[in-house]
């Protein structure tokens, strides 16, 4: 007798789940299936699991595929059940090509080609509907974006839009994407909700025409270079009850909320200071980040994250802002910048540079003590609280998973399908990064109430 195994977490069974079973089942004569459980997707860093194991496991008993239906628990639980159960092919979904490559050592390793486009048809009228997200753009961010939405539950990643019609081929082979459309309005026909992953000056014209077609929005930061084009897009999301948030992804991360929660609890007493940091050095002038025609530069690149921390912990109201920038006379583009705030009872520097390196922290700094988080800040998984005395020092860790990606899209299809408001970055903290990044933009242009390095 032939044994077969496969594992998953079957989370809202749907076409895509059963085709995997049919198959694994038709590779030999006894199907073995590994539900996850709840602690397992949660340390394995899957989000967003909408049913219970209990209910999952009813949900592959109900296919009647499965001989046997077990519990996963742990990361290397698979090797002990291929011996314990004497399993002769392990099976798996192509998603994970080359992953389960160590397995070959106890049995046969089999990548069955995933379902592409899962039909959702079935699940419609559930609370939590499965959301058909379409990517716009198939640069870096956007691929990194698919790779990060396996972790999520509840979302499919139907198709892209682009222009370029060989690129877009390339992108839907690698990343196993059943379509992909150059035709916009085709395009929005066939998704509930668009991923903008396009350089920053065409996020405007692409977010507002997915509204207006009552599809709801997940736009790459900054969301416009512009208050007014931000305001807007809020203004017509409020309207059509859509959903419209700023991929902003450090505002989304689980250990991020934590350091600003801590902040605001009074534990380094008044807040006084910010200090917030964030280099990457760029060396090839020919990326978007240098072309200043489609909004490159360190500020508009980079200057979303210093200035959340900033508005999150002191408002959207300093008294003051001011600039110091050092411009690439070859592509007038910003290679840093710094952006002085003063507010009534405290003062930010948010310091960022696309080709001027710097230590990345960030340090929150109050009467009592202070927070310092040390680089990769914006990837928050570590902070440390500490006082005058040393022996009181508190340290702070909780994980990031992946890129991160995963939790701005939890929230955003949390918020569509329950219509749960986040706290994490809300339109009034977005509009002012928007308003700080587009008085850059305009006193670099008129070379106005800006120190030139
Ligand atoms: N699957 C598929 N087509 C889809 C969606 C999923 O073929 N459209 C397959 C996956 O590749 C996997 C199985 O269905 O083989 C279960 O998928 P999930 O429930 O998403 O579980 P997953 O996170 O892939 O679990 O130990 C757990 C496993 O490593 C994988």
């Amino acid at each position: 007798m032939k044994r077969i195994i496969t594992y998953g977490t079957f989370d809202l069974l749907h076409y895509g789940h059963i085709n995997l079973l049919k198959r694994a089942k038709k590779l030999g004569d006894y199907l073995i299936v590994g539900v996850t459980s709840e602690s397992y997707d949660i340390g394995r860093g899957k989000l967003n699991v909408s049913q219970s194991l209990q209910e999952r496991i009813e949900n592959v008993k109900s296919t009647g595929l499965a001989d046997l239906v077990i519990v996963e628990e742990f990361e290397g639980q698979k090797v002990s059940d291929i011996k314990k159960y004497d399993v002769d092919t392990f099976a798996i979904g192509s998603d994970w090509i080359g992953k389960f490559d160590y397995l070959k050592q106890f049995c046969e390793v089999v990548y069955l080609e995933r379902t592409k486009d899962i039909s959702s048809t079935l699940l419609r009228t559930k609370a939590n509907s499965i959301i058909k997200i379409g990517i716009i753009g198939n640069g870096r961010i956007a691929k990194r974006f698919i790779k990060e939405s396996k972790y999520v539950s509840g979302v499919d990643i139907s198709c892209v839009y682009g222009r370029n019609i060989n690129h877009l081929e390339e992108f839907c082979k690698n990343l196993e994407l059943n379509e992909y459309y150059t035709n916009y309005d085709e395009f929005l026909k066939k998704i509930d909700a668009v991923y903008i992953a396009l350089p920053h000056s065409l996020h405007f014209t692409y977010a507002k025409k997915a509204l207006l077609a009552d599809k709801h929005v997940l736009c790459e930061k900054p969301i416009t270079l512009s208050y007014k084009e931000t305001e807007e897009l809020f203004q017509i999301a409020n309207e059509k009850k859509l959903i419209i948030y700023e991929a902003i992804k450090t505002a989304y991360a689980p250990c991020f909320d934590r350091l600003i929660s801590m902040a605001q609890s009074g534990i380094i007493g008044e807040i006084k200071d910010i200090e917030a940091t964030f280099t990457k050095l760029i060396d090839n002038k020919n990326l978007r980040e240098f072309n200043s025609s489609l909004g490159g530069g360190s500020l508009t690149e980079l200057g979303s994250y210093p200035l959340l921390v900033i508005t999150k912990l002191l408002g959207t109201k300093p008294k003051n802002i001011s600039y110091i920038t050092s411009i690439d006379t070859e592509t007038n583009v910003d290679l840093m910048t710094k952006v002085f705030m003063q507010y009534k009872n405290a003062f930010a520097t948010a310091t960022v540079g696309i080709g001027i390196k710097k230590e990345g922290e960030c340090v929150i700094s109050g009467t009592l003590g202070y927070i310092i988080v040390p680089a990769p800040w914006w990837k928050t998984n570590y902070f440390e609280i500490r006082f005058e005395d040393l022996n009181k020092t508190q340290k702070v860790f909780y994980k990031f998973d992946g890129d991160g990606l995963r939790y701005e899209l939890v929230d955003f299809i949390n918020a569509i399908n329950k219509g749960e408001k986040t706290y994490k970055l809300t339109n009034e903290e977005s509009l002012f990064i928007s308003s700080v990044i587009e008085k850059f933009i305009d006193n670099k242009s008129n070379n106005q109430n800006i120190h030139v390095l």
